[in-house]
């Protein structure tokens, strides 16, 4: 028993995100989570909407409405969303909320005080034609890293350099084109990253057993020196955490917030205070996760994230909690994902390719999607989602083996035996061999699932229901039947405690086909199998079930040709 704190990188607020968005940090955190939750562990898993900064502007000016009222929307459409997919989030917050607020003012005193904010008059762009200035996505233009002409300006999406808007070259307007801006000055709080240098360098020194993908990320930023440049966190926008230091006010910074990456991480905090304060617990709850001097030190902290959040989740929020000089709890792991992409493509909301996770949704159940994605999740590498390749795993995974097995088992022994396990005699050495099997794979499950490698650990539960599927084809209790009633009964008791195992096994992957599975088998509280021979005793003769309905339908050829054509974008 560990004490596990989970959280996933925060969706914007300015839509509807797609599976790309999904397979990159929530999907997998959930799968985490409900593994974990399954092992006996206690899980707190957190996720909340990213609501500041000038996406959120710019959407809410495109949907016509005020800021904060398209936050509230999108929040509610987004936490919908996730129930839909069985995201199993022990609470879904806001950044906008209040305790965001307290605690981002709070870390921004805290970090006054250890003299790593510094005042400056800094160089902001300002648009004549539009009459404002332009912080980060309002302005656009080519990256002086990579070249890439569409890069925001805050961050390059194609080299995940992060910028600042008068680095761009051949800088526009987001919100006009215009390109008629000029640089005027005004005063803005620095975070003095530098002056962490060494600290960081040590701490990334220390994860020995990061992921690649994440250390190569930040020690690329920590080396070249440009990741740990002193960065602006504030902005001369209207919507956001207004500028505090702890609860005074700010002199000279009226009107101006926070930069949105500076309180979006604080978030995961602030979120988990949220939980408390939603199940009515009192302070202590959220602290005994977060804060060191709380009995957090004995919290294993693990977050997921798409790569582009790597250098803000293992530079800039480890700057904010060491130094305040507070003892916040760091990240004990950072499970980072490459690209999804579509047919090839890249994903692409301005011209309607892909699929968003609303939209998926109305056309398969969640657990299609949540199984195509996790088996073939970009961990090592970017991965691509095909029609053919989703239509081939859901027929060959989850209707041609795990579903089949159910099917074929439970409606045998029902025309044969009834609705209730049989008792036949004693299993044999073929059951031991699938024993033997199943035990040793499980083994390998787990780890896998240990270690988040998750396309690896579907793999071989994969295997272990394949297992089940050519134990029955070689035991052939329908043909044993004629001849031998009382062993053909035997094959069909194992292969029904087969089934409830695979309900128990599945789960964190097919939750709702795991709750059919398990509700069919009238299986209770099935617990995760500390023995697998034991676990494949636990439903007893006698024991009563019903046949589920089928778990998993077919996806057609013209099924899928017409879905491809649909998404095929504008
Ligand atoms: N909202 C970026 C993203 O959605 C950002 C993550 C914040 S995590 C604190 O990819
Ligand atoms: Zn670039």
């Amino acid at each position: 028993m560990a004490r596990h704190l989970i959280t996933s990188a925060l969706p914007y607020i300015n839509g509807i995100k797609h599976l790309g968005n999904l397979i990159g940090s929530q999907l997998p955190s959930d799968v985490y989570a409900r593994y974990l939750r399954a092992r006996g562990h206690e899980v707190l898993l957190i996720c909340a909407t990213d609501e500041h900064g000038t996406p959120a502007e710019l959407a809410a000016a495109k949907a016509g409405q005020p800021v904060d009222e398209f936050c509230t929307a999108m929040w509610q459409t987004q936490k919908d969303i996730a129930d839909g997919f069985r995201l199993s989030f022990d609470h879904f917050g806001r950044s906008s909320s209040e305790r965001n607020h307290a605690l981002t003012q709070h870390f921004a005193g805290k970090l006054a005080d250890a003299g790593l904010i510094e005042e400056v008059m800094e160089k902001q762009v300002y648009s004549n034609a539009d009459g404002r200035y332009l912080p980060d996505r309002y302005i656009e233009g080519t990256c002086p890293n990579c070249g890439y002409d569409k890069a925001r300006g805050d961050q390059c999406e194609n080299c995940t350099k992060q910028l600042d808007p008068v680095d761009l070259i051949e800088p526009r307007s987001a919100i006009s084109g215009s390109t008629d801006l000029e640089v005027r000055e005004t005063k803005h709080l620095y975070l003095r990253q530098s002056k962490m240098r060494a600290q960081l360098s040590d701490w990334i020194d220390a994860q020995s057993d990061w992921p690649i993908l994440t250390t190569s990320i930040a020690r690329k930023w920590l080396n070249d020196g440009d990741g740990l440049q002193d960065r602006g966190i504030t902005r001369d926008l209207d919507w956001g955490v207004p500028v505090k230091r702890g609860a005074d006010d700010w002199p000279g910074m009226d009107g101006k917030v926070f930069y949105v990456w500076f309180d979006a991480p604080i978030e995961y905090i602030a979120a988990t205070a949220e939980w408390a304060d939603a199940t009515g617990q009192d302070d202590t709850a959220w602290q005994r996760w977060w804060r060191e001097d709380m009995g957090a030190d004995d919290v294993h902290y693990t977050q997921f994230m798409a790569k582009d959040n790597i250098p803000f989740h293992t530079l800039s929020f480890p700057v904010t909690l060491m130094g305040s000089n507070e003892p916040w709890k760091l990240v004990n792991y950072i499970k980072g994902f490459n690209w999804l992409n579509y047919e090839g493509g890249k994903f692409s909301t301005s011209q309607g390719r892909g699929i968003f996770m609303n939209e998926a949704l109305e056309i398969l159940p969640s657990d299609y999607w949540r199984w195509w994605l996790v088996s073939n999740a970009p961990e090592g590498d970017d991965a691509n989602f095909t029609w053919e390749g989703f239509q081939g795993g859901v027929n060959k995974d989850l209707a041609d083996v795990l579903g089949n097995f159910v099917s074929r088992v439970t409606k045998f022994c029902r025309s044969k035996f009834g609705e209730v396990v049989p008792q036949g005699g004693a299993y044999g050495p073929a059951e031991e061999a699938v024993v033997a099997e199943i035990t040793k794979r499980l083994e390998t499950y787990q780890a896998h699932m240990d270690a988040i490698e998750l396309r690896k650990a579907t793999a071989e539960l994969r295997a272990i229901w394949v297992a089940g599927n050519e134990y029955l084809q070689a035991a052939e209790p329908w043909a044993v039947f004629k001849t031998d009633p009382e062993r053909s009964a035997a094959i069909v008791r194992f292969a029904l405690n087969l089934i409830a195992l695979y309900g128990v096994l599945a789960r964190p992957f097919v939750p709702d086909a795991s709750d059919t599975i398990l509700t069919a088998m009238n299986a209770g509280e099935a617990k995760w199998p500390e023995d697998v021979a034991e676990a494949l005793h636990s439903l007893p003769a006698g024991h009563a079930f019903t046949v589920p309905d089928v778990l998993f339908a077919k996806i057609s050829d013209e099924d899928r040709e017409a879905l491809a054509a649909r998404f095929a974008g504008k």
